[in-house]
């Protein structure tokens, strides 16, 4: 196994994969912003560097300093965690060649599934149902129109290097396609530094569904189930569960071979997500993320695995340590994003110091933070505070566990999203789990209620 593991990344997610390290006899080294000096993550490293200023560029981006730090502290390995260089396929590809292991897949394949149109187009070769749409990127007026024709409007303009939802526009008539499609095409140059876009028929009301893939280098790979991301903000995911309960048993095992088999068909290692949308009993490839997720505790709730300990193993180059059947599924599990933001305000970021702290406990709730009374929230980063992940027999019982939960969680100083949640809990059609990406376009937030 590794011996020392370097993570460059902070928060919740660098606690999380520090954990790991420690079950698995791994020595840690944290690197540091000097924002982040009273960090918990610096604290609990065995080793902690501080790398730089507080912008994110001039630290947790930089990757001379990280690299920098890796060789001083002899690291053998670099886990990414998520965000930040999760999917910079250049820095893996420096990792590798500086002898130092990178923890996710390859950095051709972090690179195809970074072109958007270039990963749809190679999971269609590989038997994966694609949102119909241009064969590829369209270049004028003419193409496009002839292309839309084929397709059915409403059609949905996307940006080839785009991703996350970033310069989509949708096109409901031929002139809105032309007025759209300069403005979409700036917006991708000035977005990704690449004009080139194509084209999908428009799915009205989707759900947003992903598999949760764990692969090994010796071509073996094997899935976790499906999560239901749905709740997001935009697009910004507040609240995810498992399993899915809109899918019927024959949607759902066809959903997981099918990912399965893309993956497998494209080599792929480490731990990955395969995100869809699904529309009544239809399913198509969105995009593939080739990074640990925010949300992976819901998948380690229903599976008992734990997927950081399972990625650093195939990372170290171990066969994977579980095949498909030993995967049982039990029960469900709800994940709530707390973030310092302000509902009232349009989610404004409410950084600050934190005068009162005290998470909530008990039965079949996990808590993922990094946060602890008199914890400064910095203003430089993301302001995602507390993963609140709790899990039932049932999802009405995963859910009545998170009303309790959220019930027991005090947060002062800052504004949280607690209150949101609580409320979007509440809403009859999240209760009936019909809904669809465009749940919180709809949701009307009455604080006083
Ligand atoms: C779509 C779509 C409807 N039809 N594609 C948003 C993120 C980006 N990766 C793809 N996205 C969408 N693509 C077609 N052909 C609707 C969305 C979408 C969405 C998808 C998942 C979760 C939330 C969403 C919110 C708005 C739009």
């Amino acid at each position: 196994m590794f011996r020392k593991i370097l993570i460059a990344n902070r928060g919740e997610i660098a606690l999380r994969v520090m954990r790991a390290c420690k079950e698995l006899g791994v020595n840690t080294v944290a690197v540091h912003s000097e924002a982040d000096s009273e960090a918990l993550h610096a604290r609990f490293a065995d080793e902690a560097i501080c790398i730089g200023a507080s912008p994110a560029s001039e630290s947790y981006l930089n990757f001379n300093r990280i690299l920098a730090a890796a060789e001083i502290t002899g690291a053998d390995a670099i886990h990414p965690g998520y965000g930040f260089l999760a999917e910079n396929a250049e820095f893996a590809e420096i990792c590798e060649s500086c002898q130092i292991a990178w923890i996710g897949p390859s950095p051709e394949t972090i690179s195809k599934m970074g072109n958007k149109s270039l990963a749809k187009r190679m999971m269609a070769e590989n038997g994966v149902p694609v949102v119909p749409g241009s064969d590829g990127s369209v270049e004028g007026e003419g193409a496009a129109l002839e292309a839309a024709e084929t397709i059915g409007y409403p059609v949905l303009i996307k940006a080839a290097s785009g991703g996350g939802g970033k310069g989509m526009r949708v096109a409901v008539t031929p002139d809105a396609l032309i007025n759209n499609l300069l403005i979409a095409r700036a917006e991708a140059e000035t977005c990704f530094g690449d004009p080139s876009i194509y084209l999908e028929r428009y799915l009205e009301n989707p759900r947003h569904v992903e598999v949760q893939l764990i692969g090994d280098k010796h071509g073996n790979v094997i899935h976790l189930g499906e999560r239901d991301c749905s709740i997001q903000r935009r697009h910004q995911k507040l609240i995810e569960e498992s399993p899915c309960v809109a899918l019927s048993e024959e949607l759902r095992t066809r959903i997981h071979e099918t990912a399965v088999a893309g993956a497998k068909a494209m080599g792929y290692h480490s731990a990955g997500t395969m995100e869809f949308l699904v529309e009544g009993d239809e399913f198509f490839f969105m995009e593939m993320n080739t990074r640990i997720q925010v949300e992976h505790p819901v998948t380690e709730m229903v599976t008992r695995r734990d997927l950081i300990k399972e990625q650093i193993a195939v990372g170290f180059g171990n066969p994977l340590s579980i095949s498909q059947e030993h995967i049982r599924f039990n029960g469900h599990a709800i994940e709530c994003r707390v973030n310092a933001e302000d509902p009232a305000q349009g989610f404004m970021p409410s950084p600050g110091r934190v005068s009162f702290f005290h998470l909530p406990g008990g039965m079949g709730v996990r808590v993922d933070s990094h946060v602890y009374q008199g914890y400064e929230i910095s203003p430089f980063y993301d302001s995602m505070i507390a993963k609140i992940i709790c899990h039932g027999l049932t999802r009405d019982e995963a859910i009545g566990r998170m009303h309790r939960a959220l019930e027991e969680c005090v947060i002062d100083g800052v504004e949280t999203t607690l209150d949101f949640h609580r409320a979007i809990l509440r809403d009859p059609r999240f209760l009936s789990a019909d809904f669809s990406t465009r749940f919180l376009d709809d949701f009307v937030w009455d604080a006083k209620k």
